[in-house]
């Protein structure tokens, strides 16, 4: 298998002379498009002129209820963003489909097979009616499988130094750079807020400050229950993201390492408070 070589964007100079391809939009479909392609991770780290040409690329897809988007175990086509719907993500275990996840209207999908040349990992099937965006092979290809070897070259040497990471294989660890966007936020500026359950009038007390190679956020995938806290930038602060599927697929075996630390949360809380809230999961 192809799977996580190290992709050397000089090898194949031929996409560069390939036509690009544009889908004519009228105006209210492009800033539909744009609006439902501003969160979209891999999307954060091309530069003004690359995002331009996905949108360009990109064509529209109206779906019906049960309709299946994506098969496992097919060659890729299309890469796909969602405007609306909710898709159920479809894995087959021990011959029997099983739903694992879920795309509640947002997000995107179709990614690996067309990243790493295997077959399509899951099927994705329409809960409802809804609305895609795809995009095809050869100009994610250009574009993004492209970038990914920037990206790689970019944060190899961050990810190398995050202890939570420590644990995965090399080729592990830029299978979380092909998916990961880049953020910055502001001085000040809320990275997560806290999900507060009837408790309007608290007021904010700081337990504790994140720096370089550390991470937030996992704690409501992990136990999956609301934001236990909120998280300000203090300065400029960059954040490398991953979504919650990309978190579930990629770091399964630091989950373990995760659950640790958050049981030190709790001591961290007693501390402080003199009684934990209910961190458990
Ligand atoms: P693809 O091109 O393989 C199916 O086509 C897509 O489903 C896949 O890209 C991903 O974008 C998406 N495992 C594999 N693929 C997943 C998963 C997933 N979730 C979404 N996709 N897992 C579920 C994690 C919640 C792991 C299942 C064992």
């Amino acid at each position: 298998s192809v799977c996580a070589e190290a992709y050397n964007p000089d090898d194949d100079e031929d996409d560069d002379f390939e036509p690009r391809v544009v889908h004519p939009k009228s105006d209210e479909q492009r800033r539909r498009l744009q609006d439902a392609c501003r969160d979209i991770l891999l999307f954060k780290t091309l530069d003004q002129e690359q995002f331009s040409e996905v949108l360009d690329g990109m064509f529209e897809v109206l779906v019906k209820p049960q309709e299946h988007i994506i098969d496992q175990g097919d060659d890729g086509d299309n890469f796909y963003v969602i405007e609306r719907g909710v898709y159920d993500i479809i894995v087959l275990i021990d011959g029997v489909g099983k739903c694992v996840g879920k795309y509640d209207n947002k997000g995107s999908f179709g990614e690996l097979a067309l990243m790493y040349n295997t077959p399509r990992a899951a099927t994705i099937m329409a809960n409802q009616e809804g609305a895609l965006w795809g995009l095809d092979r050869a100009t994610f290809h250009r574009l993004i499988v492209k970038n990914n070897a920037k990206k790689r070259k970019m944060y190899e040497a961050f990810i190398e130094c995050v202890p939570l990471l420590k644990s995965l294989e090399l080729s592990e660890r830029m299978k979380i750079v092909d998916v990961v966007g880049m953020r910055v936020f502001r001085d000040g500026e809320c990275i997560l807020t806290q999900t507060k359950a009837g408790q309007q009038g608290n007021a904010e007390v700081e337990i504790a400050r994140c720096s370089r190679g550390q991470y937030f956020g996992e704690l409501a995938l992990v136990a999956n229950k609301p934001r236990a806290a909120s998280v300000y930038a203090m300065g400029v602060t960059k954040c490398l993201v991953i979504d919650i599927q990309a978190f579930e697929r990629l770091l399964g075996s630091c989950k373990e390492i995760m659950k640790r630390n958050i049981s030190q949360y709790e001591n961290q809380l007693v501390a402080l408070f003199g009684s934990s809230v209910d961190l458990k999961y």
